[in-house]
């Protein structure tokens, strides 16, 4: 079989890059767990199902989410918060899986951050047209803990922007297995993801999956 020489031949290999005084940037880094990671997410959505809150203002979000762990992030009229119940079900979240913890406890440490213990992750799965407009994570409680995000099946472009929302974002290609470490000043830098691009991927299908693992209490 020969190789169309015009194609983009994806670059399997991990590396390093600092994106900003406190993001890391680890490409490939979740390669590796794939296959665990997608065996765990599937239990997790059997038991809390994926679903497209309401912003406060009214705003249905393109974006549909889940969560794991002990406490959860919900939008609706009242507001954004952490909640350690599902509020479709009523039930706990899911527990975290060993492998979601062990994995982000390792990541956040390759990305200069030890000893993060999250007790939240937040699932958010993209459909093509979905996106996330710029936003900063502040529901947490503790901005000296940083957030671990991992980004599953469809590249996306992300929006990563600076302090101040005016700050023009640089844009980044964030693919399968790519992994970032978000801490120091950048915990609280804009950030958002454009429109997904359709597209099929191997593993995950026709759709991006993202988890961010959280120290929301
Ligand atoms: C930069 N998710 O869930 S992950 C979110 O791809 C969110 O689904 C995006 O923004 C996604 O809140 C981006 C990367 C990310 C997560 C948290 C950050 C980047 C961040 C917090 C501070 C700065
Ligand atoms: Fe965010």
């Amino acid at each position: 079989m020969t190789a169309d020489l015009f194609e983009a031949v994806p670059d399997e290999r991990p590396s390093r890059e600092a994106m900003a005084e406190g993001a890391v940037l680890l490409r490939r880094y979740a390669k590796p767990f794939e296959n665990e990671v997608v065996a765990a997410l599937r239990e997790i959505i059997a038991q809390a199902p994926f679903r497209r809150m309401f912003t406060p203002g009214g705003h249905q979000m393109s974006v549909a989410m889940t969560n794991c762990g002990t406490a959860g992030w919900v939008t609706d009229h009242s507001g954004y918060r952490y909640d350690g119940f599902d509020p479709n079900s009523g039930q706990p979240w899911p527990a975290m899986p060993t492998v979601f913890r062990e994995f982000a406890g390792q990541a956040a440490a390759a990305g200069g951050f030890d000893r993060f213990g999250p007790d939240a992750c937040l699932i958010n799965r993209y459909a093509p047209g979905a996106r996330m407009s710029l936003h900063q994570d502040r529901d947490e409680q503790d901005f000296a803990a940083p957030i671990v995000s991992v980004s599953l099946g469809l590249p996306a472009i992300f929006l990563f922007g600076g302090p101040k929302r005016a700050d023009k974002p640089k844009r980044y290609r964030l693919e399968h297995g790519d992994v970032v470490v978000w801490g120091g000043p950048s915990r609280l830098f804009f950030h958002g993801v454009a429109p997904l691009a359709d597209g099929e991927h191997a593993l995950m299908g026709r759709q991006r999956i993202n988890l961010t693992f959280r120290k929301a209490r």
